[in-house]
């Protein structure tokens, strides 16, 4: 048996800010919602038009301002450089749009909190991508830790680990801080990680110790770089759990290796988005591969396996799930587990902490 995603009941119009890999994802789960794609608006004209075609939008828009000012657009995908998301959510809030925008939501806590206020004044939905929630298993996980099936929390050990930057040369816009923000490895995939350790968990990380390293100050076209490339730290949950968490795009033969792993007094649970379609379930007697097969998942994992069991799902179902669910929200249902802009804040506060914690080689506590 297989369910549906929460089915949008209203096309939504949607309008896309950026024109690379991330927009490109937003708008085939856009497409995948049933959406009418509008437009995308860039850093110029010519770059939105191309854009569009890319994209297979309607049209590129000459500017952000033009694209807010089309009153028929509900909702905006922001899909561009870190530096940029607080403003440009702020600015399509301010128009009265809907927002999903990319991860990091801002690059300090500070503008993060503006913009989640501001979306709850405005009573508009704005959510963020951290879409390895949407993984059926990873709600499965989810399920069974707040079932009570692992036990007490005991432990967790996590790690992102990707290696597109391991070679001295790789570059990306993301090394340099005025762009991409004061962190790196951390903003861009450890806030992955932490929010998925915390929505399986169902408990917060509320200290924590980091130790990050910047492997190469030079790269193609960068140099003097202070953004960190890989960051290991040792937390502390509320229950006083404790874990340990390696973050690094310097990994050589990982690609996107984000693995979770919670050890309770009666079970372990273990997901790894790269197998995104099993489960491992650890017990001292006997272990188990849990296989993905909707009609014995719980109701939520269900709701998001798209297709049987034996026919894989992976990172784009999981992003169509999450686009969906936020289009569900516009039409006023509240689905479940979708990730908003305080979890946006909620990530960039464990970044800030991450960063502190570096630089003072000392345990800090993390804002609530
Ligand atoms: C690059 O590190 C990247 O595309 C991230 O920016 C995404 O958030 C992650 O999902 C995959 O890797």
């Amino acid at each position: 048996m297989t369910t549906d995603v929460t089915a949008p009941t209203r096309t939504k119009r949607a309008g896309f800010v950026g024109g690379g890999f991330m927009a490109t994802v937003h708008s085939r789960a856009a497409r995948a919602a049933r959406a009418e794609l509008v437009g995308a608006a860039s850093s110029s004209p010519e770059r939105a038009t191309a854009a569009a075609e890319r994209l297979g939008l309607e049209t590129g828009f000459d500017s952000l301002e033009a694209l807010l000012a089309d009153p028929g657009i509900d909702v905006v995908h922001i899909c561009t450089p870190n530096a940029t998301h607080a403003g440009f959510a702020r600015a399509a809030l301010e128009a009265g749009k809907h927002v999903i925008c990319e991860k990091p939501l801002a690059t300090t806590s500070a503008d993060a909190a503006e913009i989640v206020a501001l979306a709850e004044e405005r009573g508009l939905v704005a959510a963020v991508p951290f879409v390895y929630r949407f993984h059926p298993m990873a709600r499965e996980a989810r399920a069974r830790v707040a079932a009570g099936e692992t036990g007490r929390l005991l432990s967790v050990n996590g790690a992102y680990l990707q290696d597109w930057l391991a070679a001295p040369n790789d570059d990306d816009w993301r090394v340099d801080s005025a762009v991409g923000g004061p962190s790196r490895a951390f903003a861009d995939i450890g806030s992955h990680l932490v929010d998925l350790v915390e929505f399986v968990a169902g408990e917060r990380i509320v200290r924590l110790n980091a130790a990050s390293r910047t492997v190469y100050t030079d790269r193609a076209t960068h140099s003097g770089i202070e953004t960190e490339d890989l960051v290991a730290l040792v937390v502390e949950l509320d229950s006083g759990a404790i874990g340990t968490l390696l973050v690094s795009q310097v990994a050589p033969g990982h690609k996107n290796a984000l693995t979770i792993e919670l050890a309770g007094t009666e079970a372990s649970i273990r997901f790894e988005q790269e197998r995104p379609d099993t489960l491992w379930l650890g017990r001292t007697e006997a272990s188990a591969l849990i296989e993905r097969d909707p009609a014995r998942l719980s109701p939520d994992a269900a709701r998001l396996s798209l297709v049987p069991a034996g026919h894989p799902m992976g990172y784009q179902d999981a992003f169509n799930a999450f686009v969906a669910d936020a289009y569900a929200a516009i039409d006023g249902v509240v689905p479940d587990g979708l990730p908003r802009f305080a979890d946006g804040l909620r990530a960039v506060r464990l970044t800030e902490a991450v960063l502190a914690s570096s630089e003072r080689r000392d345990w800090v506590e993390v804002a609530a």
